[in-house]
């Protein structure tokens, strides 16, 4: 599905308006002076492309504008205005053929990067939808009225599927038919802190999704193969990996940490497999905030570089 397949679009997104905990915005720095970038250069033979130092997504947030609160939504102009250039930054480096990889960045950002391959995807493939594999301890997929909360980053998923909608052109009305991803080509990984609105959605959309229940049940490996034979192997995947889908042990530095959740070597297993198949076109890296957790940061950041190394094709051997 990549006509370039060495070809990394690199896109770093120093944005946290999804949720209100600042510091999430200094992850892509955080990853690239930890040495990411170099490493998939230099280990892994790719040719890079975009961001090679972080672009402030900021500068797109309406400016002098007030931006209240819209259904129950926080910053709505804001996180919607920045997902729109961020798509059609996502989409100009897919459309190029190229893998495309975001550093987040709070999960809101999903929106934008998802959107943009969806299209790319459409135009180049005749019409052919991606797949989505969600590695989270959460769902993300609350409408407005469903989010106890407010924080956009706990719905992308439902603005992605078109289970949200507003009428509003300025929040997320942007988004077409052409942006958006069937609830059939989604799979949760990970799952273990899911609201009872967004468990209702679940089921009622008969969504394929492994809770941290099903991974101690049937094993990682079996996880996977069920996961990828639901998606198929002539569909296109986008990776959209939350660090805190791993337990907090090895990724402490995130905005909701949950105990109870993927080793190091469970998350990397899944982006090993995921590489694997051949079918990878994209993936986001998100949640990481070097802010919290003082200590526990450059863990996090290491267990992230090790999560997009395993995705883009390191292997043990
Ligand atoms: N479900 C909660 C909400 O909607 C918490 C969302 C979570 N946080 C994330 N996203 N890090 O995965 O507010
Ligand atoms: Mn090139
Ligand atoms: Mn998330
Ligand atoms: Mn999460």
């Amino acid at each position: 599905f990549l006509t370039r397949p060495s070809e990394l679009g690199v896109v770093a997104v120093d944005f946290s308006g999804g949720q209100c905990k600042p510091g999430v915005d200094a992850a892509p720095n955080a990853l690239i002076s930890a040495g990411l970038l170099e490493q998939l250069r230099h280990d892994l033979g790719y040719d890079l492309h975009g961001d090679s130092d972080v672009h402030s997504y900021n500068d797109f947030i309406p400016k002098g504008v007030p931006d209240p609160d819209y259904r129950g939504m926080k910053n709505p102009l804001s996180v919607s205005a920045v997902t729109e250039t961020l798509s059609s930054r996502v989409y100009a480096q897919a459309k190029q053929g190229r893998f495309v990889l975001t550093l987040g960045g709070d999960h809101s950002i999903a929106i934008g990067t998802i959107s943009g391959m969806a299209k790319a995807i459409r135009e180049r493939l005749a019409g052919k939808d991606i797949a989505v594999v969600w590695v989270d301890a959460h769902a993300d997929i609350n409408t407005p009225e469903t989010s106890d909360s407010g924080n956009i980053h706990g719905m992308p998923v439902a603005f992605l599927t078109g289970l949200a909608k507003t009428d509003r052109k300025d929040i997320f009305g942007w988004l077409h038919t052409d942006h958006l991803i069937s609830v059939n080509k989604l799979v949760y990984i990970g799952l273990r802190d899911v609201d009872r609105g967004e468990k209702q959605i679940l089921r009622e959309n008969g969504i394929r999704a492994f809770s941290m229940h099903d991974i101690d049940r049937h094993g990682i490996g079996r996880v996977m193969e069920m996961a990828l034979a639901h998606i198929g192997s002539d569909t296109p995947i986008h990776l959209s990996f939350d660090v805190d889908a791993l337990d907090p042990q090895w990724a402490p530095s995130t905005g909701t940490p949950v105990r109870g959740g993927l080793t190091l070597r469970e998350g990397d297993y899944i982006a090993e497999c995921v590489h694997e198949t051949g079918q990878l076109i994209a993936m986001d890296l998100v949640e990481v905030n070097p802010s919290l957790e003082e200590k526990g940061a450059s863990e996090t950041i290491r267990a992230g570089c090790s999560l997009v190394r395993c995705a883009l094709g390191d292997t043990l051997l």
